[in-house]
This record gives C-alpha cells, structure tokens and sequence, in this order.
C-alpha cells in the first residue's frame, strides 16, 4: 500500500460522518456501479442482470467483466448491452473483455478501476451466479449512503446464512477461521463477496500493490478497509447456491489464495518481522 490514507479518522471503525450522527452530504445523480466477474456463466448473466433492472434503481451502472468464457457468456453481455442501449433508460451496461481467464482478484480490479474513471460513488461486487440476491443491493446502498466505506453482505452475523451444501459450508467457515485468526481480523465473514465500497476507499487504493489474482482479492480488500482506518459495517444475507454453472473454486485457487494470505501477514503483521529479518540476513549471506 503506497497511498498514504487521506481518511482523517485513522484507526477508528466508523467514519466521522457516521461516528457523530450526522449524514454525509445528500447529492443527486449518485452514481452506482455494480461490478460483475464472469466466466462461463451464461446460463445466470442474462437473468441477474434483469433482476438488477427490475430494482430501477436511479444512477445504477453495471460493468462485466468477462474473461472470455469459452460458453459465450461475453457474447450475451454484449447483446444485453445493446439491449438496454436501445431503450434509452438511462442505464449503462459496459463490457470490459480479458484474453483469457486471469482470475477474480484482477476482474474486479479492472473493473473497479474503470467505474472510477467513469464517475462512480458506490461500487457493489457481486457474483454472476445468482448467490448473492440482487434485492440486497438496496440495503448495501442504504448503509453505505450513512457514510460507510464498505457495507458487507455478510453471511455469519444475525439473521444471514449459507444455503448451500455441507461441504462448501464447512470450507467457508474453515477459510474465515484461518483468516480472522492468521490475519487478525474481527470481521465474520472475511471471504464475503458481495459488497459496496466508497468511492473513497477504492481511489484510495493502489492497485499496483494488490497481491491477491484470485478469490484471496476478498480478503485483502477487508484487510485494506480494517488496516487502514476505513468505516465499514456488516449486513446480514442469505447466500444461495448457484443452481446453473459450475464452481472456479478448485483445489488451485484454494492453495493460490492460501498463498495470497499468507503473503499479506508477511508484509503486514508484526509478528512477521523475525520471520522477515531471518529471510533477508540469510538472503544477504547467501548473495
Ligand atoms: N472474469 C472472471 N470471473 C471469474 C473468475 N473466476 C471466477 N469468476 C466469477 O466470479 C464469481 C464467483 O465465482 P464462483 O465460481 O461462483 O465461486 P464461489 O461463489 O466462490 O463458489 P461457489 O459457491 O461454488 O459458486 C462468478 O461470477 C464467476 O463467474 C475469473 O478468473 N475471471
Ligand atoms: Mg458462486
């Protein structure tokens, strides 16, 4: 992280804005971008979009971003591109498409970066395979409108849940024990994916030092949010399985990401540092 953070209130969990009541200033013509990673997933893209649509929600944009799926799911953003382009509603669908599949971390870095450049004041993650329910993203942005920097759909405080199989469950809970415990977070649940952030918070990032390719991403954007005195909150929401497509979380991404993890306690946990200070003495007797 090279930024130095601009947010006055440094080490504290709650913005000023929301620490003392008061709401930060009300402007129309918000704009809010919801950032889709996709790979092969064309059996859910056209029917999630649609679901955003229905909640005509004024100043909402979505942005793709497709690493060209072998199942054509690029080619169906671009027809539901032109789709809602010819009806002159006002709302945006844009496309970004990647070579080949490059991970979930860079999707939402690339198109976090280009819903900033386009203006935007919230931006929402979330999956393409119906999980994480479009009727939330109300909510989300009702929090974050108070003046939080990231408003978590979160899955293990009250009132949310995981309606999926027993083994994803169990990976769940086992991969945000590890990384609440290893990473010191006290946040529930870690390795959420569907959020809004501040416009705030992802300007205030440095992509170029974002380590996470994959599904860790999650987890580092939490940490930024937590470490560097970033407001956030925890909403609850229900997590359905994905009833079309299959998972990309396999075996690989799982040791990648537990890689990511590791490497973000490396740079940043104090209890580290003899690690650190053993590696580089050793690095400079040897070289
Ligand atoms: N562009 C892009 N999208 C990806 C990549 N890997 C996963 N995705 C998308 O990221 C979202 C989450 O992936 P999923 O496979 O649903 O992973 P998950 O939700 O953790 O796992 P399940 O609960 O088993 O579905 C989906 O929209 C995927 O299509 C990738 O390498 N590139
Ligand atoms: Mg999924």
């Amino acid at each position: 992280m090279k930024k130095k953070n601009k947010n006055t209130n440094h080490k504290s969990q709650i913005s000023p804005d929301v620490k003392s009541g008061s709401r930060p200033k009300r402007r129309e013509n918000l704009k809010i971008v919801v950032v889709i990673p996709t790979y092969n997933e064309k059996d859910n893209i056209e029917d999630l979009v649609g679901q955003i649509l229905d909640l005509k929600i004024k100043g909402l944009n979505i942005i793709i971003v497709d690493d060209n799926s072998p199942d054509g799911t690029g080619q169906i953003a671009e027809r539901l591109k032109s789709e809602i382009r010819s009806k002159k509603s006002g709302i945006n669908l844009d496309v970004i498409h990647r070579k080949g599949k490059q991970g979930i971390g860079t999707a939402y870095a690339a198109g976090f970066k280009k819903a900033l450049k386009g203006g935007a004041d919230y931006i929402i993650s979330m999956d393409a395979d119906l999980s994480h329910n479009p009727k939330d993203i109300p909510g989300l942005l009702c929090k974050a409108r108070q003046g939080y920097d990231l408003v978590l759909g979160s899955r293990y405080v009250k009132g949310g849940a995981m309606l999926t199989k027993w083994n994803r469950r169990i990976l769940s809970h086992l991969a945000n024990l590890f990384v609440r415990i290893f990473l010191t977070l006290p946040i529930h649940d870690c390795t959420a994916g569907y959020k809004c952030y501040s416009r705030k918070f992802i300007e205030f990032l440095d992509f170029d030092h974002i380590d996470s390719v994959g599904y860790a991403f999650q987890v580092e954007m939490v940490y930024n949010v937590k470490n560097n005195g970033f407001s956030y909150i925890e909403i609850p929401i229900i997590f359905n399985d994905r009833n079309n497509g299959g998972s990309k979380l396999d075996g690989r991404e799982i040791t990648t990401s537990t890689k990511a993890i590791f490497k973000i306690a490396y740079r940043y946990k104090w209890w580290c540092r003899p690690v650190k200070f053993i590696i580089t003495k050793t690095k400079n007797f040897l070289f």
